[in-house]
């Protein structure tokens, strides 16, 4: 075929495949409009998206508070460095401080820079404030883990795909069993030098892993016991994600604007970065209270980036839309309908074995080998269906529309899911 005869859709794949990196297997299907719960493909084939860019997109595609703040922005000043003060970053600071109820805030661009920033404020504040000797400290993370795709961070992770062949890793790190409160017991009390505990309060990347109630707050209580900084990686689980402000507010849903978070577990370093900004722009932040941020002093960590005054508007509205249109609360209403109405299903499905999240952070377990490409067809049958979702280790497919959903549309996409599924019993 020549160019002109090529579908709009494989002109555009084509391209990525010749002068892009390989570092992806997209779905096919490409995208070049969006709007709340809906994105568009090149040929105007309307979709719902249940992916939110990697719940990137919770206040939904383009929201125009959103949006409005980015542009006038732009058009106003863009960035700085902070080399000089900006007349928006204190504002900024300020707000989200206040609204994450912590002292301080750091900004930074990527959910992996934001961890990457943690993992120093936690050694800094080990060689500083607990009085470990130098290059001694131990950082606990969790097994199955996903924090991005630094160096330092693929260090200790599990994932051999994220891994090959681009040692030598990290030092300084000591991988526990999610979930498992004796393994972070065991871990504390074997060595005195551990500096914190990095852990994701639902494990997004491994399948959707909810932990037993009760996991986190007694993995607080341990660190708390040992001395131990308890950082809490909430880049894919914050900002209304899971139906609560954040996966670590226990069940409060912080719909009430008094309410300073009357946490299941108050982390003392939360990382926060994707839904932060809506996905309109990249910002991250991590927030931790004086005691610890305060081990940051000038010239030992920054970014180009970080902290410019799109970040702070762009920021500002995106958190201001969670709040003004009630987005945990209605996470919270509508995942419990959706495992509801999957549930039902799944009871006489062969296909299906399980719905399991919180919020809007849901997955399926398809019932076939991990190696098997069922998930990845039902996926592929999903998007001709009028709906995008992608697999996640194989036979898993999970299930995040942005936040902004209402009920008659969650109910289109449940028939539209089953619909499907029923084409592979
Ligand atoms: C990729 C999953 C989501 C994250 C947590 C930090 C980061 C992420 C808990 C880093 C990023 C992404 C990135 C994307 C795939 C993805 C993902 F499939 F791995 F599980 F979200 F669903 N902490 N998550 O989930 O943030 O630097 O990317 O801004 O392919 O890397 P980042």
């Amino acid at each position: 075929m020549s160019v002109a005869e090529k579908t709009l859709s494989q002109q555009a794949i084509d391209l990525e495949n010749k002068y892009g990196a390989h570092n992806y297997h997209p779905l096919p299907v490409v995208l070049s409009r969006g709007e709340g719960v809906y994105v568009w493909d090149v040929d105007g084939k309307k979709y719902y998206d249940f992916l939110s860019a990697y719940s990137a997109v919770n206040q939904g595609h383009c929201h125009p508070k959103i949006v409005g703040a980015m542009t006038n922005q732009a058009q106003t000043l863009t960035l700085t460095s902070r080399a000089f003060y900006n007349d928006m970053l204190g504002k900024y600071e300020k707000y989200a401080s206040e609204y994450f109820n912590f002292d301080k805030l750091l900004p930074m661009n990527t959910g992996a820079e934001a961890v990457e920033t943690a993992l120093k404020i936690c050694r800094r504040w080990a060689y500083e404030k607990k009085g470990i000797s130098e290059n001694e400290a131990q950082i606990i993370v969790c097994e199955n883990n996903f924090h991005g795709r630094t160096t330092t961070i693929i260090s200790f992770s599990n994932d051999q795909v994220a891994r090959k062949n681009f040692g030598p890793y990290t030092q300084g790190f000591i991988k526990v069993e999610y979930d498992n409160l004796e393994a972070l017991e065991s871990a504390l009390k074997s060595n005195n030098n551990i500096a914190g505990f990095l852990v994701e309060p639902i494990q997004g990347e491994a399948g959707v892993y909810v932990p037993s109630d009760g996991y986190l707050t007694a993995a607080k209580a341990l660190c708390e016991q040992y001395n131990v900084l308890f950082i809490a990686d909430e880049v894919q689980t914050g900002i209304a994600r899971t139906g609560r402000l954040l996966a670590t507010c226990g069940n409060c849903t912080c719909e009430n604007k008094d309410c300073s978070g009357t946490p299941e577990v108050k982390p003392d370093i939360l990382i926060l970065g994707k839904a932060l900004s809506g996905g309109v722009y990249p910002v991250s932040a991590v927030l931790a209270n004086d005691p610890i941020m305060n081990v940051i002093t000038p010239g030992s960590h920054g970014s180009t980036f970080g902290g410019n005054p799109i970040a702070g508007a762009v920021a500002m509205a995106a958190l201001d839309v969670v709040k003004e249109e009630g987005l945990a609360e209605n996470a919270d209403r509508l995942g419990k309908l959706f495992r509801s109405e999957l549930n039902k299903y799944i009871e006489n499905s062969d296909i299906c074995t399980l719905v399991r999240g919180r919020g809007l952070l849901n997955a399926i377990v398809i019932n076939d080998s991990e190696e098997s490409d069922t998930a990845w067809n039902i996926c592929l049958r999903l998007r001709d269906n009028g709906l995008l979702a992608k697999p996640t280790h194989g036979n898993i497919i999970r299930f995040a529309p942005p936040l902004v959903m209402n009920e008659e549309e969650l109910m289109d996409c449940v028939s539209i899911i089953i619909n499907t599924l029923k084409e592979f019993e």
